[in-house]
């Protein structure tokens, strides 16, 4: 399987997360990714390539173009008001409030945001862009007739909605490859999300359409990030009723488990018929993640790229979460070795 990869994802190398009331090292750090790569190279995992230059055009088609302007200009304005650190959301419109685009930054962040651990400095917005090129770049290999391919995304992209950004992600690789298929006559396209987190930002791009289907399977949001968002009776609006599926899980759950979920996806992918299948793939449920609290095993990622590659489609997988920087290069890899069997 060929890897796409951008060192210009280096370029997003904040230095703050919001967490526990202090500002630690990000979890969602460049090493991560240079991680993944050395394990692909270091199992010869195929051909790893540079993106494809893709413009903002193919962002446009799932984010709002005023949000897109944001991102770009975010951190000069940040500077240019002479704010002494990282720039970091902290108001929000809560209940009763209006959500109306005020002129200042601090406003503009929490307008264009829907949580704080999520620092932009100086390449971030550089770092998204590639990060699309990539996932945008795997779309054409398999849209020109490779089975599958694996877009190296950094910063991921799940959790981004069409005008926010949260939760480590700006631009919504996945739905962003999800959409070119269709822009290239799809006729049906599924995003299935394995990350541990509810996939917020997919699910909402894509509610109210029945030509993409979305599921996502993730800790209970009652418990855990992103809270507001991805809870089972969410089943999609007006033409996309029954076109998002949300499968919960408690702490703990092992493999043995959350296949059972996977199953069901699984199933429902294969009665939706899809011409193309695009994986949020979060290794984020590993055992020794230090944030999430799944209990998947090393072996379990070459077992679930095995069962993705029975459903028979064209597959673009993008890279979501995974924290143990130790095993993410196994976990990732692992995935796409079950994957060509
Ligand atoms: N104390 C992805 O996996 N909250 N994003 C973490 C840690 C944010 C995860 C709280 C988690 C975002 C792509
Ligand atoms: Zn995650």
């Amino acid at each position: 399987m060929k890897t796409i990869f951008s060192p210009l994802h280096s370029r997003r190398h904040v230095k703050t997360e919001l967490d526990g009331g202090l500002l630690i090292e990000p979890h969602e750090k460049p090493s991560r990714a240079e991680t993944i790569l050395a394990r692909v190279k270091d199992q010869a995992l195929g051909e790893v390539l540079p993106p494809e230059e893709f413009g903002l055009e193919p962002i446009k088609r799932v984010h709002t173009a005023d949000y897109v302007a944001f991102l770009e200009t975010c951190w000069d304005e940040w500077v240019a008001e002479g704010k002494p650190g990282e720039a970091i959301p902290a108001v929000w419109a809560g209940r009763g409030m209006r959500h109306r685009l005020p002129k200042d930054i601090d406003g503009r962040l929490g307008y264009y945001s829907f949580a704080a651990e999520t620092s932009i400095s100086d390449g971030t917005f550089e770092a998204a862009c590639a990060s699309a090129n990539v996932a945008l770049t795997a779309q054409r290999l398999v849209a020109n007739g490779e089975r599958a391919a694996f877009a190296l995304c950094r910063p991921p992209g799940h959790h981004a909605h069409a005008d926010l950004f949260g939760g480590y992600c700006f631009f919504n690789n996945a739905a962003i490859a999800a959409q070119a298929f269709r822009d290239q006559g799809y006729g049906r396209v599924a995003i299935l999300d394995v990350d541990f987190h509810h996939g917020n930002g997919t699910q909402a791009i894509f509610y109210n359409r029945n030509d993409v289907l979305t599921i996502s399977l993730h800790g209970d949001p009652d418990l855990v990030f992103p809270h507001f968002l991805g809870f089972e009776d969410e089943t999609g609006e007006a033409d996309g009723e029954g076109y998002n599926l949300n499968i919960v899980y408690p702490p703990n759950t092992p493999y043995s488990i959350w296949s059972q979920g996977l199953e069901t996806a699984c199933q429902r992918i294969a009665e939706f018929k899809p011409d193309a299948l695009v994986i949020a793939l979060g290794v984020d449920t590993f055992e020794e993640d230090p944030i999430s609290f799944f209990k998947l095993t090393s072996d379990d990622y070459l077992t679930l790229g095995q069962r993705l590659e029975q459903l028979g489609l064209p597959t673009v997988f993008t890279m979501e979460g995974g924290y143990d920087v130790d095993a993410i290069g196994v976990n990732a890899v692992n995935v796409m070795q079950g994957f060509e069997g």
